[in-house]
C-alpha cells in the first residue's frame, strides 16, 4: 500500500474534489451477508438469502454467501485493511439472523459478540463505526410468518434494533435503520429478482409500508433509549428519472418512476404523508397501502441524516419496444431507454451529472435534511495480474467523476457531509453471485487473499489530499 496511485483525474474533477471541506467524512461500506460467510456459525439462523441461494436458478453460478469473503474469521485483518485506506468511517450491517436466529426473542450473545468486537477493533484503530441494522437478511422464520408484507414484521424489526442498539450505543454514534427498502419491497416481493423471490405487486406495496413503519418504530425507540447523542437515519437508493421525450406518456411514466422510486419513501419520512398521485395510481390498480391511524406519525419520526445510494440515472418512457403503452395486465408501461452512455459491468449507464441533479433536487424538495452518500461505486470486469493487483482505471474514473459530482452538488447548495465508496472489497453481489466485482480491494475467491486495487490507492490519496487543505 505504499505505492502512490498513478492516476491523474481530469483537472476539473480534481478542482471540484479539492473544494470538499476538511471535515467531510470519507468511508467504505459493506454488508453482512455479502462478506461475512460463517453462515451457520455461533448460532446464526437462516435468512431469506440462505433460502433464495439454495433455490435452483435464482443466483448466477449457484453461488451463495456461505463463505463469501470469510470476513467473520478475518475481521481484525480486514479492519487493518480499512485503516490502511485512511478512511474516517466504516459502514457495515448487522446480520439480524445472527442476533435473533428466528427473528424474535432474546439476543444470541455469540452473534452480538461479533459486532461488539468489530466495533472495538474499529475504534481501536481510530475508525468510526456506522451501523446499518437491516441490509436485506430477514430471518427466514419471519418470512414464513408473512415477511415484510405482514405488519408484525415491523414490530419484530424494532425489537431486534433495540437489542443491537442497547449493546452498541455506548460506542456507535451513527445508525441507519434500513438499506434500500425499494430493493427489499420491489425486487424481493414484486419482481422476484431478490430474496424472497415473490412476484406479487400488492404484497410489495404492503412491504413498503411495513418497512417504513419498522424504521419509524425503531427510530422512536432508539431515540428514547439513547444515553449519548446519536445520529439516526435511513438509506435509500435513488437516481434521477428523466422523460425520454416530452410526450405525455413519457412524462407520466417518469412521474410514476420517481413516485415509486423516491417519493413513496421520502414523502412519508420527511413530509408526513404518502404522495397523493401515487396513492391514486395504486387505487386505480386496486392496491392500497395498509396505513393504520398513527402510522404516519411513527414513520415521520425526525431523523438526523439521510443516506443516499447512487449508481445511475435513467431516461424513462411510457412506451415499450413494441410500441405498447399498456402491459399485459393493463397497467401503464414504464420502460427505460438508453442514453448511449458507457456502462459498468452491471450494464448500468454512467451518469455522474444525474447524481448532482439528484442531490440538488433532494435538497430543494426536502430542505434541511443533511445527506451522506452511503454507497456509490461500480462493478467492472477486473483482470488481476499474477500478484492479485488490478489496474482498475475504469473504476477509478467512475469514483473521481462521482465524487466530483457530489462536490458540484454541494457548490449548488446540497448539504452533503460524507461519502462511502461501495465497496471495501469484492463480495457476493446478490443474484449475480461473485460474478460482479464492486471492490476497491480485489478478493481472490480461491485463496481469499485481499489485494488493494488502483482505485483503493487513488481513494486513499484523494482522502489525504482532501484533509490536507
Ligand atoms: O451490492 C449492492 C448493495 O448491497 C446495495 N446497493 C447496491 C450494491 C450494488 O448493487
Amino acid at each position: 500500500m505504499d505505492t502512490t496511485a498513478a492516476v491523474v483525474e481530469p483537472a476539473a474533477e480534481a478542482d471540484l474534489i479539492a473544494s470538499l471541506p476538511a471535515d467531510f467524512r470519507w468511508g467504505v461500506a459493506t454488508s453482512a451477508y455479502q462478506i461475512e460467510g460463517a453462515y451457520d456459525q455461533d448460532g446464526r439462523g437462516p435468512s431469506i438469502w440462505d433460502t433464495y441461494c439454495r433455490t435452483p436458478g435464482m443466483v448466477e453460478g449457484g453461488d451463495n454467501g456461505d463463505v463469501a469473503c470469510d470476513h467473520y474469521h478475518r475481521m481484525p485483518a480486514d479492519v487493518a485493511l480499512i485503516k490502511s485506506l485512511g478512511v474516517d468511517v466504516y459502514r457495515f450491517s448487522v446480520a439480524w439472523p445472527r442476533v435473533q436466529p428466528g427473528g424474535r426473542g432474546p439476543a444470541n450473545p455469540l452473534g452480538l459478540g461479533f459486532y461488539d468486537r468489530l466495533v472495538d477493533e474499529l475504534l481501536g484503530k481510530g475508525v468510526d463505526p456506522w451501523v446499518t441494522l437491516y441490509h436485506w437478511d430477514l430471518p427466514q422464520e419471519l418470512e414464513d410468518a408473512g415477511g415484510w408484507p405482514a405488519r408484525d414484521t415491523a414490530y419484530r424489526f424494532a425489537d431486534y434494533a433495540m437489542l443491537v442498539f442497547d449493546a452498541l450505543q455506548d460506542r456507535v454514534r451513527t445508525w441507519t435503520t434500513l438499506n434500500e427498502p425499494w430493493c427489499s419491497a420491489m425486487l424481493g416481493y414484486h419482481e422476484g429478482r431478490q430474496a424472497p423471490g415473490r412476484q406479487d405487486f400488492p404484497a410489495a406495496m404492503e412491504a413498503v409500508h411495513h418497512l417504513l413503519l419498522g424504521h419509524g418504530l425503531a427510530v422512536r425507540r432508539m431515540r428514547a433509549a439513547a444515553s449519548t447523542p446519536v445520529e439516526l437515519g435511513i438509506t435509500l437508493n435513488m437516481g434521477t428519472s428523466m422523460p425520454a421525450t416530452q410526450s405525455t406518456a413519457d412524462q407520466e411514466a417518469t412521474r410514476r418512476a420517481d413516485g415509486l422510486g423516491v417519493r413513496i419513501y421520502l414523502d412519508p419520512l420527511l413530509r408526513g404523508q404518502y404522495p397523493g398521485d401515487i396513492v391514486d395510481d395504486l387505487s386505480v390498480r386496486g392496491v392500497k397501502l395498509p396505513v393504520v391511524d398513527g402510522d404516519l406519525q411513527i414513520i415521520g419520526e425526525p431523523i438526523d441524516v439521510l443516506g443516499v445510494n447512487y449508481y445511475s440515472s435513467h431516461l424513462v418512457s411510457g412506451v415499450d419496444s413494441a410500441g405498447r403503452t399498456e402491459d399485459a395486465e393493463g397497467n401503464p408501461v414504464q420502460s427505460t431507454v438508453r442514453m448511449g452512455r458507457p456502462v459498468t459491468a452491471m450494464d448500468w449507464e454512467i451518469v455522474p451529472e444525474g447524481f448532482t441533479d439528484l442531490l440538488v433536487r433532494l435538497s430543494r424538495d426536502y430542505p434541511g435534511m443533511p445527506m451522506v452518500i452511503t454507497e456509490n461505486g461500480a462493478a467492472f470486469d477486473d483482470e488481476a495480474d499474477p500478484s492479485g493487483y488490478v489496474a482498475d482505471v475504469d473504476r477509478t474514473a467512475y469514483l473521481s467523476a462521482h465524487i466530483a459530482a457530489v462536490a458540484a452538488a454541494r457548490a449548488r447548495g446540497a448539504d452533503v457531509r460524507g461519502y462511502f465508496a461501495w465497496s471495501l472489497m469484492d463480495n457476493f453481489e446478490w443474484s449475480y453471485g461473485y460474478a460482479k466485482r464492486f471492490g476497491l480491494v480485489h478478493v481472490d475467491y480461491e485463496t481469499l487473499v485481499r489485494t488493494p486495487k488502483q482505485s483503493a490507492l487513488w481513494y486513499r490519496d484523494t482522502i489525504r489530499r482532501a484533509r490536507a487543505h
